[in-house]
């Protein structure tokens, strides 16, 4: 009896049943050594659900950054996809440099033609970087490239260096253009390396008048989640310097070396700012979840045994239990109505692991749970990172290497007890994905449609937690779907109130009555792969 996954994968031929193969585990605790492929390219003429570098660089890490204004080099259609659509919230600073400025409403693109293609598009970025200035006044902006850029060779480093002289004001340039690398998080390290470089110790504030200072990385304030994250953090007592990037300020990153502690949420797409941090200005960083009532309750207490703080520690549980007795009978409510069921986790990079704490929270079990485009360390953890084999990423990325800033550099925690807090807090480490799944549970790296289909027929879950381009996908086979990366139109859902918008948002998709118009296709046509009971209990 063929087990689930080469079950699945049955319909493929020889030499791509081979390659997904190597994608695909069945989460075992006996065998210690479970190792996934990742961050390699997609079969040609599989549908993935990935995107691209573009999208990684402007839409996800430079994009939130609020006081700039941010100008798509390309055709217009790579802007107005990245326009809004990943609801990345944020309002104005109250003070700083950059008070009273938001430029994240708008979609700004220099909307190339045939013509700048065959002729060149500088000029046309130039007039760009002319309008916006007239009509905005920015401290700063950021040029993204889209593909044509980089195949027709427009500088837009020479413009942006052109433009800082004639406008006085920063301008980043980004060589993020779409065919770069593998996927998305190809643009996260363009984007990382160039905030390393020219924007993080630029700052002098001084912040020697406040307690734990941190920073939050990899937390991009969809649906309001920072928002949510950081009125626990206030109410506790720590001071937020900087969030790379949700509700992001240029003027705010730019200080982001004077954090006591940086906290990592998503390590996808910024664990490599985390290190160089630590290399360059001495900041160690601490792997968080702010994501499930007890992930982000663990998160709190880890911060607290870092700072070692007394009061901190009281003021710590003192919140923790304020809060849990404002949401318990909501938590009680939504465990009963929800628990028992099962899920599907598909998200980009590091959301598939951080909701699973928020599902069993309310008694639903991941059953299986993938990544667009991690990389083995997010699944497999940090550990292996020294063997993994230079991919197509390496290619074309520059591998950033840092120094000691002396002027900067701060020792914040003798090295002794750094290595004592390694014993008990996540700090510098991530375990990953797969340590924390369910036994049995299948975890997959570059899902695609025909296996999200074939999969849902085999395990049947409950729900589907995904993106724009497969809910529809699972809807249609009659299964609660719902957006992951967006949150639909809702949020938060980090935090303890977020974990009660996400429970009622769940329960509404399950309890819909809509589900009796809809037919799942098993219903009506043969099975495209064996019987199901046999199926799981062969397994
Ligand atoms: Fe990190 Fe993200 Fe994610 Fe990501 Fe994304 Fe996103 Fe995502 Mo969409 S940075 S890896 S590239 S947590 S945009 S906010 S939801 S795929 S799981
Ligand atoms: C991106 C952004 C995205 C897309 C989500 C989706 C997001 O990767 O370009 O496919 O529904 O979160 O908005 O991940």
């Amino acid at each position: 009896m063929k087990n689930i996954v080469d079950k699945a994968l049955e319909k493929y031929p020889a030499k791509t049943f081979k390659q997904r193969k190597k994608h695909i585990i069945v989460k075992d605790s006996e065998n210690e050594s479970q190792d996934i492929a990742a961050n390699t390219r997609t079969v040609p003429g599989i549908i993935t659900n990935r995107g691209c570098c573009y999208a990684g660089c402007k839409g996800v890490v430079v994009g939130p950054i609020k006081d700039m204004v941010h100008i798509v080099h390309g055709p217009i259609g790579c802007s107005y996809y990245a326009w809004g659509t990943r609801r990345n919230k944020a309002t104005a600073e109250k003070e700083g440099d950059t008070a009273g400025e938001n430029f994240i409403e708008y979609c700004f693109s220099t909307d190339m033609q045939e013509s700048d293609i065959v002729f060149g598009g500088e000029k046309k970025l130039k007039l760009a970087i002319k309008e916006a200035m007239e009509l905005f006044n920015p401290k700063a902006i950021s040029i993204s490239a889209t593909c044509p850029v980089g195949l027709i060779g427009d500088d837009i480093n020479a413009v942006a260096v052109q433009a800082e002289k004639e406008y006085g004001i920063q301008v980043l340039a980004f060589n993020c253009e779409g065919y770069k690398g593998v996927s998305q998080s190809a643009g996260h390290h363009i984007a990382n390396n160039k905030f390393i470089k020219d924007v993080i110790g630029k700052g002098n504030k001084d912040f020697s008048d406040k307690k734990f200072n941190i920073n939050i990385l990899g937390e991009y304030n969809i649906g309001g989640d920072a928002w949510e994250v950081e009125r626990v953090l206030n109410k506790i007592g720590y001071n937020v310097i900087a969030t790379l990037t949700g509700d992001g300020s240029i003027e705010r990153i730019k200080n982001a070396h004077k954090a006591d502690l940086n906290l990592v949420q998503c390590h996808r797409s910024i664990n490599y700012i985390a290190e160089m941090l630590e290399e360059k200005y001495g900041t160690p960083w601490l792997k968080t979840n702010f994501i499930g009532i007890d992930a982000f309750s663990q998160t709190l207490r880890d911060m607290a045994i870092f700072f070692d703080d007394e009061e901190l520690t009281a003021r710590t549980e003192a919140v923790i239990a304020e809060e849990l007795e404002a949401i318990e009978g909501e938590v009680e409510y939504y465990s009963e109505r929800l628990s028992g069921r099962t899920a599907f986790l598909y998200v980009g990079g590091s959301r598939s692991h951080h909701y699973q704490n928020l599902l069993s929270t309310f008694g639903v079990e991941t059953i299986l749970s993938g990544y667009e485009f991690a990389h083995r360390d997010d699944y497999e953890g940090r550990e292996v990172i020294p063997f993994i084999k230079p991919d197509a990423d390496s290619k074309n990325i520059e591998e950033l290497k840092v120094q000691k800033d002396e002027k900067n550099y701060r020792v914040i925690i003798s090295p002794e007890k750094l290595e004592e807090l390694k014993k008990v807090i996540p700090l510098n480490e991530y375990k990953g994905l797969i340590k924390d799944s369910p036994e049995g549970s299948i975890i997959i790296d570059d899902l695609n449609h025909y296996e999200t289909e074939t999969f849902i027929k085999i395990l049947k879950p409950d729900m589907f937690f995904s993106g724009i381009k497969d809910v529809f996908v699972a809807k249609k086979m009659g299964v609660m779907a719902k957006q992951l990366h967006s949150y639909d139109y809702s949020g938060p859902y980090a935090g303890f109130r977020g974990a009660i918008n996400f429970a009622r948002d769940t329960d509404m998709g399950v309890y819909t009555p809509s589900w009796k118009y809809v037919t799942a296709p098993w219903k009506t046509e043969p099975m495209i792969v064996g019987n199901v009971e046999e199926e799981v209990a062969s397994c």
